[in-house]
């Protein structure tokens, strides 16, 4: 039923994972190299030994999930010819943060768009020869975690939310079910939801095109205007394999390349709507403004009403004797809606031990089941809130009760999860950093998952890290990010790849607080 895949893809091997970079132990910083740090006590050409290798490869995959979240909220101003103004997010900074940031020699960017120069000295001291100190490198992870906290998650949220309104609780449908073969199917994909909300609102004449979403465009739909999340970022190939969707819309953020190929396959039309995202065999129709993101919209739907006659009827035949069953969720929730009073009173109360946000990616090399398994068992002690690709996989396992786990969103509304912290210590009178919050993202992919866990990190909670676990591969990098962790902010590093292990764990370790 497929079509052939061209000749070209055929000829290509699939590639196996480097086992050096797998665990950071590569430098490819100069043309000298690049060096393999595998053996222990190795050095690299320049003189460089592994724990700098390491610490700098981790600040540069930080910098680079800051630049994409900065990039996404200077997108959204621009888009709306907004002026920055972070002053009312820095003022959420409790006193007691700046202060251990000050001790830790770090200053928060001061000036508007002073935040893209703090990831451009990231990347220019970690560049050949600038940067020697292991342990500087580290603290300027840290650095980044607060430029992608509050000028990235906190920015882009709040643009998003004053423009497009603050989503609200409500039951929404999430897997491949909304499909609908007799419709005319437009799937939205990426993080920026400028031109996602165009579609929106032109679709509404439309009542013959089904609307859907993929990833974090998707959940943000999802949250604003129930429009059903199909898939995340793991599921983004098998929505075009279905051979039913007439286009995929693409902005920015976690597209996968293999996208252009896949819809030369089928009839589905790949369409690129961000001035930086460009993919080979795709329409790219860009926009600045929302007149022109409306005009992009209409042209987008009209082009799927079009590539309608070009569907293989088989599909459908196909997909209605397969349909998965509807999966449906609570979902919706901001920091405004999670019952932050109860959730206090519960610690309090020694009712549950503790939060446990549960952020990030679903990467294929974890053991995603047994995270989701892990997770269902510690809901008991814990209350979970979640986000991103991790949200949709507790929602596809019909985890999402809004009573113990709480969907807060895409990737970037990672900042209602740090709201919802600090309004629980607020609560409290304590620091966030003396409550049991802890934040896992047990599957990461991308760069920005590690630039989210230095935020939360940055702010006072204790980290777990799953599969793979790349910066403890080097024990002094390890035992030096446990010690800052410990000694500056009095939390935890976990560094378990075992959902089971970790689980037991936190149940061991993690007694109720005694306030
Ligand atoms: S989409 S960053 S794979 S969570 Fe935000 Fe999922 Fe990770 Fe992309």
């Amino acid at each position: 039923m497929i079509q052939e895949l061209p000749a070209m893809i055929n000829a290509r091997v699939l590639q196996k994972q480097c086992r050096a970079g797998d665990r950071s132990f590569c430098c490819k910083e100069c043309l000298m190299g690049p060096c393999n740090f595998s053996i222990n006590n190795s050095i690299g050409v320049c003189g460089a030994k592994r724990e700098l290798v390491v610490s700098r490869n981790m600040l540069r995959m930080a910098a680079g999930g800051a630049a994409a979240h900065c990039g996404h909220a200077q997108e959204l101003l621009d888009f709306f010819s907004a002026s920055v103004s972070t002053e009312k997010i820095l003022k959420l900074i409790p006193d007691y943060i700046l202060r251990i940031w000050k001790n830790l020699g770090i200053e928060i960017p001061a000036k508007p768009g002073e935040q893209f120069r703090e990831i451009t000295d990231a990347l220019h001291l970690t560049s050949m020869g600038v940067s020697g100190d292991y342990a500087d490198v580290l603290k300027w992870s840290i650095r980044m975690g607060i430029v992608d906290g509050y000028f990235g998650l906190y920015l882009a949220t709040n643009t998003e939310d004053k423009y497009y309104g603050k989503p609200k609780v409500k039951s929404g449908h999430l897997n491949l079910s909304c499909i609908n073969p007799d419709k005319i199917n437009i799937a939205v994909h990426g993080h920026e939801p400028m031109l996602a909300e165009a579609i929106v609102k032109q679709a509404k004449n439309f009542p013959d095109v089904n609307l859907i979403g993929v990833c974090c465009t998707g959940a943000s739909l999802l949250a604003r205007h129930n429009i059903p999340h199909a898939a995340h970022f793991l599921l983004q190939e098998d929505v075009v394999a279905t051979g039913l969707i007439e286009a995929m819309v693409v902005d920015s953020q976690c597209i996968m390349p293999s996208l252009s190929d896949l819809c030369e396959c089928f009839h589905t039309k790949l369409i690129t709507t961000s001035h930086i995202g460009k993919m080979q065999n795709a329409l790219h129709l860009p926009f600045n403004n929302e007149e022109e993101a409306d005009a992009a919209a209409f042209k987008i739907i009209e082009t799927a009403i079009d590539n309608k006659a070009n569907r293989k009827t088989d599909f459908e035949e196909h997909f209605k004797v397969n349909k998965p069953e509807e999966k449906h969720v609570i979902l919706g929730f901001s920091d405004e809606t999670v019952p932050v009073e109860k959730m206090a009173e519960d610690i309090a109360q020694n009712k549950v031990k503790g939060v446990i946000a549960v952020v990030g990616c679903a990467n294929p090399r974890s053991d995603l089941k047994g995270w989701v398994e892990a997770f269902k068992i510690l809901s008991k002690d814990y209350y979970i809130l979640t986000t991103g690709c991790m949200a949709f996989e507790f929602g596809s396992k019909g985890l999402l009760d809004g009573e113990r786990f709480f969907h807060l969103g895409s990737c970037v509304n990672n900042s209602r999860v740090a709201e919802v912290f600090r309004k629980i210590s607020v609560k409290l009178n304590r620091q966030i950093n003396e409550l049991p919050f802890i934040v896992s993202a047990p599957a990461p992919i991308t760069e920005k998952a590690v630039a989210i866990g230095m935020f939360f990190t940055s702010i006072g909670c204790s980290l777990h890290i799953g599969e793979p676990a790349r910066f403890a591969s080097d024990p002094i990098v390890a035992n030096t990010l446990i010690s800052v962790l410990h000694d500056t902010f009095g939390t935890k590093l976990y560094v378990n790849t075992d959902p089971l292990e970790f689980q037991k764990q936190l149940l061991i370790e993690h007694s109720f607080v005694q306030l």
